[in-house]
């Protein structure tokens, strides 16, 4: 991972050797924090835009709410700690991740004074399933992992420790040789990826999951919204792994892997195995979005 030099760690900018904690750090023991991930591009005028800063702010408050975190600072001191925190990089393209968590005091399961802490951190990176899978597609794998319950763990609140089940799931999918995987609930549908919302397309109709076990994508957002703008249907509404096989194409969403095409699941070739018409067709919206080529949703971009 790249350095960047600066983390705006509770209010202050630090060196990003010096953005260290205590080892009895509440979080680090037990899982609950909260935290965001968010990119800042380059657009095609030079100037650097972050992508819906508010909505990823508002999702972290939202988190942290689901679990009881008081934040200690307001949503527009955030918004600006992130954009002091790229400027402060000089980066004109990164990832961004605010962080809640647990700050030490007492351990055991009801902590009372622990303060909770924020960091922002910002740092370059690219592709997160690799420049060939944004280009060619990547190759999926039906993970042996169910996504969480929705009573085990809040899966609206994007909490550090859901990641467990995440990281195991991606661990397996890539020791089988796949570079990502796809959970099922626990009903058997299809739910999410370890760290990305899918959709499909069939007969020129898109399907997602609905809001039930997924956390509620950005991205997808995104996309809901760019399918009603290009006049193409779109149902969210269940589905199994049978119905994803036999898709006619399939791609994933989140703010890390943006929109990555799908071309096999499980060995089977998915559509004709490469990105499809409406794969594309939203993934050049939405990468004209994100270098601001499109006025209609400049009101996504935040310039720094
Ligand atoms: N589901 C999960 C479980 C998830 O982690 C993400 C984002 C999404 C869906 C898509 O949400 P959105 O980014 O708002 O479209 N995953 C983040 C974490 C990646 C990481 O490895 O860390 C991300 O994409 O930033």
């Amino acid at each position: 991972m790249e350095k960047a030099k600066k983390i705006w760690l509770d209010g202050e900018l630090v060196g990003w050797d010096d953005a260290n904690v205590h080892v009895l750090t509440h979080t680090l023991h037990y899982g609950l924090g909260v935290f965001e991930g968010i990119r800042c591009y380059e657009l095609d005028d030079k100037r650097s835009a972050v992508f819906r800063l508010k909505e990823h702010i508002d999702r972290l408050f939202d988190s942290a709410h689901i679990v009881e975190l008081d934040i200690p600072f307001s949503r527009e001191k955030l918004c600006s700690g992130v954009i002091e925190t790229i400027k402060i990089n000089t980066l004109r393209e990164c990832y961004i991740r605010p962080l809640v968590f647990l700050g030490d005091g007492s351990m055991g399961l009801f902590p009372k004074n622990n303060p909770v802490r924020v960091a922002i951190a910002v740092w370059p990176w690219g592709a997160y399933l690799g420049e060939d899978g944004v280009e060619n597609g990547i190759r999926v794998k039906i993970s042996s992992f169910t996504r969480q319950h929705v009573n085990v763990n809040m899966t609206k609140a994007k909490v550090c420790g859901s990641y467990v089940n995440s990281i195991m799931a991606k661990r397996e999918a890539v020791s089988c040789g796949y570079d990502e995987a796809l959970l099922l609930d626990t009903e058997g549908y299809v739910s999410e990826g370890s760290g990305e919302n899918i959709f499909f397309v069939k007969n020129g109709q898109i399907k997602t999951t609905p809001l039930t076990s997924i956390l509620r994508g950005i991205t997808r957002d995104c996309v809901i919204e760019l399918a009603g703008y290009n006049g193409i249907e779109i149902k969210e509404e269940r589905f199994t792994r049978d119905e994803l096989y036999t898709a006619d194409e399939a791609f994933l969403t989140g703010t890390a892997a943006e929109i990555t095409p799908v071309r096999e699941i499980d060995g089977r070739v998915i559509g004709e195995g490469k990105p499809g018409v409406v794969t594309r067709k939203l993934q050049s919206a939405f990468f004209d979005i994100i270098r601001g080529r499109l006025d209609k949703y400049e009101g996504w971009l935040q310039y720094i």
